[in-house]
């Protein structure tokens, strides 16, 4: 099987935001790693995310995370992204380093712990309209950690109170995205632990309020693709938080454990009208505990491109007159030979027709640059997940 014209059109389309956050150090609770080279603050992880984009032609926008992206000027950040050929994208909203949020922020049954984590959501939606941004992503680590701690039910019900008041305050072209995950720092109960939690949530705002769903966030065995066509079924899959994980919310690169689950997601995104649609962000959040970050992303986003073509190759005829003969067998063979399919020379020859390196990770080694940041970088603090 090989890339078709109309394969590699689509292909074209595909546009996947990076984290800030990837360029920074990161770690386990036991250590975190400095490396050389690693940016020291917003500007330098946007010139670093921008080299991801000039070696793939995949990641045109970053997403910030406030207050770890915190700047005097976004119009400066913003110039600064422009001026390295990307754009500043969705904007993370962070109530998970604070004191005061260690019964909880929009959930809190106090009323002025309650304020401040809504008034930190006014001050992104303040900073989106300054960097030009659609998406406001609301990831909460709101939760208990022991059966009759809070009450589950008044904690949903200030939930929905809070999420009101920052929608209100969503701009027309502007969207609350709520993201989901099971468990952690919460290990009892988390206040937004699934997907229907958030899509119940979400629902009762609006339609510019949508569901984040990030790989990372399910307990082992859950049928993530369901999820996904679910979500896509009901208008209301607003974006991906790619990663890869082996036991939790490992943070790996996207597509590193299983490759056929990616896939497998990939291909129901595009059978749900989701692919190359931009009511569906694609993101990353990842973040490299071991690896180079630089190189780190850009086999991220090679591994979303592979997993994308693939997803592309699926004979959908052919599938469609197996599943309606009852084939069990040949239906699992169309699907299977697309996913074994090798795309990796037709991609890289693809690429050189569109004036990009064949092979980017080489390119970028090839590049300088990452000599040149471990030579430049020395004095100042490194960034970290977090700073
Ligand atoms: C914490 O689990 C988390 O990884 C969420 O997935 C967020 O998207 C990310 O941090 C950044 O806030
Ligand atoms: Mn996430
Ligand atoms: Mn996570």
């Amino acid at each position: 099987m090989t890339l078709t014209d109309d394969i590699r059109s689509q292909l074209a389309l595909q546009a996947i935001e990076l984290p800030s956050w990837a360029f920074g150090n990161s770690g386990t609770r036991f250590k975190v790693f400095g490396t050389p080279g690693t940016a020291r603050d917003p500007f330098e992880k946007i010139s670093d995310a921008a080299q991801v984009h000039r070696h793939t032609g995949l990641a045109p926008t970053v997403a910030l995370h406030i207050p770890w992206d915190k700047v005097d000027s976004y119009a400066d950040l913003k110039k600064h992204a422009e001026d390295n050929g990307v754009e500043l994208g969705t904007v993370n909203s962070n109530t998970f380093q604070d004191d005061d949020y260690k019964f909880g922020s929009v959930t809190h049954w106090d009323d002025r712990i309650r304020q401040k984590a809504i008034d930190h959501h006014f001050e992104c939606i303040d900073i989106m309209n300054e960097t030009g941004s659609r998406d406001l992503k609301i990831w909460l680590a709101d939760g208990t950690n022991y059966p009759g701690q809070d009450s589950m039910r008044a904690r949903q019900d200030r939930l929905a109170d809070s999420l009101q008041k920052i929608y209100e305050r969503i701009g027309e072209g502007q969207r609350l995205v709520l993201e989901y995950k099971f468990f952690e720092p919460a290990f009892y109960h988390t206040d937004v632990p699934d997907w229907g939690t958030s899509y119940v949530q979400t629902a009762a705002l609006g339609d510019r309020a949508m569901v984040c769903l990030d790989t990372g966030h399910h307990a082992p065995g859950t049928n993530i693709e369901f999820i996904v066509m679910q979500l896509l079924r009901l208008g209301k899959l607003g974006s991906f938080d790619f990663n890869s994980r082996f036991y939790a919310d490992d943070d790996l690169i996207v597509g590193a454990a299983d490759p056929f689950q990616l896939f497998r997601i990939v291909f129901e995104v595009i059978r749900g009208g989701g692919y190359a649609n931009p009511d569906v962000a694609f993101m990353l959040d990842q973040c490299h505990n071991l690896e180079a970050k630089i190189p780190g992303q850009i086999r991220s986003v090679l591994n979303v491109q592979e997993a994308t073509a693939k997803a592309l190759l699926v004979d959908t005829e052919a599938l469609d007159a197996a599943q309606r003969a009852g084939d069990v067998l040949a239906a699992n063979t169309v699907f299977m030979d697309a996913f074994n399919t090798d795309v990796r020379a037709d991609l890289a020859a693809w690429r050189e027709t569109r004036g990009l390196p064949a092979d980017p990770m080489a390119a970028y080694k090839a590049s300088g640059y990452q000599q040149k940041i471990e030579a430049d970088r020395v004095g100042g603090t490194q960034a970290g997940w977090g700073a």
